[in-house]
């Protein structure tokens, strides 16, 4: 991906790139379906609304958070693919197994971005309980995964 330098008279922190022929992959979580499946709408109406084809639109899906981070990395890895969304949600419990998760994701999700030169979002939510997860999947707290398309898309526009 080539940097395209802006000097101060063009910078916009709004503005949008046109994403017409961009493809994106969104790696979505099976675990906390109902939640997740929220954020995938959002995600791709967000897209959508910005520009983006349908048909360049693609998706993968892996069991659970823990497993974004591979699931990124092989989608990262088609050249074609612009930018990766990822989107889970991992919900506190009584052991550590949270801490693990949600390190392990940020890590990986990081290193695979870093790893191909392309936006990859975490779009991970990490709630204490359900009702805080569904509040931030389409609730009153808005929706994640439109704020992960919306950080993908300006990052194109980087
Ligand atoms: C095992 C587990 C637990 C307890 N909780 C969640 C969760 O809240 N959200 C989530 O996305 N995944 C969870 N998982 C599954 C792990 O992400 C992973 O799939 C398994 O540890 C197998 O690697």
């Amino acid at each position: 991906m080539a940097t395209t330098l802006k000097n101060l008279s063009q910078y916009s922190s709004s503005n949008i790139p046109d994403i017409s022929n961009k493809k994106f992959a969104i790696v979505v979580s099976e675990w906390n379906e109902d939640v997740t499946e929220s954020l995938y709408r959002g995600a791709i109406e967000t897209l959508m609304k910005h520009g983006a084809q349908k048909e360049n639109i693609y998706r993968k899906d892996v069991p659970g958070s823990f497993e974004l981070s591979l699931g990124a990395q092989w989608v990262a890895e088609i050249e074609d693919i612009d930018a990766v969304i990822c989107l889970g949600c991992v919900i506190q419990g009584e052991t550590r197994h949270f801490d693990f998760i949600c390190d392990a994701v940020a890590h990986g999700i990081t290193n695979v971005g870093l790893k191909y030169n392309k936006p990859v979002i975490f779009g991970v939510l990490t709630p204490e309980n359900q009702k805080q997860a569904l509040d931030r999947a389409g609730g009153k707290h808005g929706n994640k995964g439109d704020e992960a398309a919306i950080t993908a898309i300006k990052m194109l526009g980087f």
